[in-house]
């Protein structure tokens, strides 16, 4: 999976730290300091905000869907 992130984001931080506990690897994408230079993020997502959550075709834009996706999906197996 891809993660859309920026180091000094705290709702990132939120995501990668869950990311690390699970064990899930994944693919950092370090996105631009500055939304309107967010190209990436926008195609893949619709909009420019981050942390953005890419697993295979499921796109999720907003750490609160993110977190609840991942425990979802993926947290009753570690
Ligand atoms: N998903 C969050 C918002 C996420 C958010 O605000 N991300 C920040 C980075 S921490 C961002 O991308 N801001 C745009 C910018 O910095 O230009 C929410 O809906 O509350």
């Amino acid at each position: 999976m891809k993660l859309y992130n920026l180091e000094s984001c705290f709702y990132c931080k939120m995501v990668r730290d869950r990311l690390k506990d699970l064990g899930l690897a994944h693919e950092k994408i370090e996105v631009s300091s500055w939304q309107g230079d967010r190209k990436e993020v926008y195609e893949v997502s619709g909009q420019y905000l981050v942390p953005v959550l890419v697993d295979d075709d499921v796109v999720l834009d907003d750490e609160d869907k993110i977190l609840a996706y991942l425990e979802k999906t993926y947290g009753g197996l570690s």
